[in-house]
């Protein structure tokens, strides 16, 4: 299990415990422990592995703790938790899933008024029974509604990242196999989605049985679903649900071609075998006879499958039937742009504000991961929260990185701020300050819930300031948690490039801001893009990856890609902004 799952795990016995109403300081030694362990850059199941460390030199992880994350590491799974679960049926665990409704207001929902699912949570708010509890209110019961839209969504999507722990875990476990000849994931993962439905892996392998038994067997299963002659479901104690599908080798093109989808995509695809004579499914490609006979005409390699098309093999990123068939047919689809291509990133937080590493660990990291220039960008004083930067801690940490630069040869360090938007409008920090900075990002943080004219002029306020370089996650969202908020992006683009600014790409997955048709218009209004990590410790740098991939998902390349510049190229851009 990765750190990740076990803290979930954590997490989801704080929330039963808290639930259930155990003894405070229990809840809260099980949440700071999930707390301790996302944030551990080492593996646990590495420390444990090794015979002269023990798992109680983590900070906040004592005896008790050790000892379930031991459990965890050789069984997958933990006693506690499935005693906790028995005691809660899964439908009013849903109700911990709600955003803004915690662990304390749904017990006293399901004690109160009987609420036992998201079902009857959303009856007992829409006959406004839930504003009359203590401590409720009507706007708390308005808040309720929109998290249960949320909830009912997350309940059936999870993000690309943790599918992508899941996807590492599998792929090892089935590398295992001498049979395997040819192993990849496809659907909506291979496509990149910001979302997963569900897992879908396609193999190749001569002893089909060997193969489902070992798919059957990856630690976390919670039950198989099916089990046919070529296909095989299982589920996972996520909930997570993953397909398999055995092919033939002379299939395999084919079948990776039909299960990475989109379906729409896929659509199209089978239109155009038929206006050539063709059929296409997953077996293969298929010539059709004038006597309704059919003849294999390719599937082994997926270009095969486009060539028979008249296509060039098109990206699974762009797969969603927009504009990859006519880009594909005028020989115009993007090369897009790769993680090797990305050389800066301009958006970064340090212990000067909520970051969890200093100044100097945030540039030595960055430095080894090969940048060639990095944006210092901590919080303004608006974010009290994180100990926000006044002017004059900000001044102070820019002389910081005066002396810092002496020493960083070959890393360009930018003096930047993430400065607030305020409420009323207007920046957090005066203009002559920000004249003062290399690198000006505005933010919105506070005030999310305002009316679109109001969130949308305070934007368009920004874009104005002279001094204002980019806007950070410009809608707000959290994938899965919380609703971009309301403002009228075709306003933000147009003033964006009117004003030669750019907008980021916030590249933290859970954020992924702007999403990827957002990328694709700002793209064809002419505004540069920057991917930016939003990185709040050093391996917060690592998210770069989840940017890019949702960049090339919009059908961006290298050259809509400021950071994906050298720095001398990209010197010249912030001088014309
Ligand atoms: P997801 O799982 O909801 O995130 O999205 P996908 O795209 O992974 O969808 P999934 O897992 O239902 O199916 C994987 C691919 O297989 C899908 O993108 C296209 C193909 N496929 C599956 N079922 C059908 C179908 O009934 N008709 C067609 N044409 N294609 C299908
Ligand atoms: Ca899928
Ligand atoms: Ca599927
Ligand atoms: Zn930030």
């Amino acid at each position: 299990m990765t750190n990740r799952e076990i803290a979930a795990v954590f997490e989801q016995v704080a929330d039963l415990l808290e639930f259930q109403g155990a003894n405070p300081f229990r809840v809260r030694s099980y949440r700071n422990g999930a707390r301790k362990i996302a944030d551990l850059s080492e593996s646990l199941a590495t420390i444990a592995a090794e015979p002269s460390r023990s798992l109680t030199e983590i900070e906040g992880v004592g005896k008790a703790q050790a000892e379930k994350i031991e459990q965890l590491l050789s069984t997958g799974r933990l006693p506690l938790l499935d005693e906790l679960l028995e005691q809660v049926s899964p439908q009013v665990l849903a109700l911990l899933r709600v955003p803004g409704l915690g662990p304390k207001k749904a017990a006293l929902l399901h004690r109160e008024l009987g609420v036992n699912s998201l079902e009857e949570l959303r009856k007992a708010c829409q006959s406004q029974q839930v504003r009359g509890l203590k401590g409720f209110g009507a706007k708390t019961e308005e808040g309720i509604l929109k998290g249960l839209t949320i909830a009912e969504q997350a309940d059936r999507r999870t993000r690309w990242v943790e599918a992508d722990e899941v996807v590492q875990r599998l792929l090892e476990h089935m590398r295992a196999l001498d049979c395997i000849a040819q192993l990849e994931m496809a659907g909506s993962y291979r496509r990149g989605c910001e979302t997963i439905g569900d897992l879908d892996l396609l193999v190749e392998a001569s002893d089909v049985a060997t193969v489902m038994d070992q798919f059957g067997s990856l630690p976390g299963v919670a039950d198989v679903i099916a089990r046919g002659e070529t296909k095989m479901s299982t589920r996972l104690e996520s909930g997570l649900q993953i397909d398999l599908r055995v092919v033939p080798g002379e299939s395999f093109g084919a079948a990776l071609q039909y299960f990475t989808g989109s379906k729409d995509h896929n659509v199209v695809v089978r239109g155009r075998a038929k206006q050539r004579g063709l059929k296409v499914n997953e077996w293969g490609v298929y010539r059709v006879e004038d006597d309704g006979s059919e003849s294999y005409v390719a599937g082994r390699a997926e270009g095969e499958v486009y060539r028979a098309l008249d296509l060039p093999w098109i990206p699974p990123e762009l797969r969603e039937a927009r504009q990859e068939f006519a880009w594909a047919e005028q020989g115009d689809l993007p090369v897009l742009v790769q993680l090797t291509d990305i050389r800066g990133d301009l958006h970064m937080h340090t212990t000067a504000t909520d970051g969890k590493a200093s100044l100097r660990e945030m540039v030595d990291a960055a430095q080894q991961r090969g940048l060639e220039y990095v944006a210092i960008t901590d919080h303004s004083q608006r974010v009290s929260m994180a100990r926000g930067l006044d002017a004059k801690r900000l001044r102070a940490q820019w002389s910081e990185i005066d002396r810092l630069r002496e020493e960083f040869d070959g890393l360009v360090v930018l003096k930047g701020i993430e400065c607030d938007i305020l409420e009323k409008g207007g920046m957090d920090l005066p203009d002559d300050v920000l004249a003062e900075a290399d690198w000006v990002v505005a933010s919105v943080h506070y005030g999310q819930k305002q009316s679109r004219e109001q969130i949308t002029e305070r934007i368009l306020g920004a874009l104005e300031n002279s001094y204002v370089s980019i806007i950070a996650h410009p809608t707000g969202r959290l994938i899965n948690r919380r609703e971009p908020y309301e403002v009228d992006m075709e306003q933000v683009f147009a003033a964006a490039a009117r004003h030669g600014k750019m907008l980021e790409l916030n590249a933290n997955p859970a954020r992924l801001d702007l999403h990827d048709i957002h990328c694709a218009a700002a793209k064809r209004h002419g505004i540069p893009i920057v991917i930016s990590t939003d990185a709040h410790s050093t391996e917060g740098l690592e998210v770069m990856r989840h940017g890019v991939q949702q960049a090339r998902r919009g059908g961006l390349t290298a050259a809509d890609v400021a950071n994906a510049r050298s720095w001398k190229a990209f010197e010249k851009y912030l001088r014309r902004a």
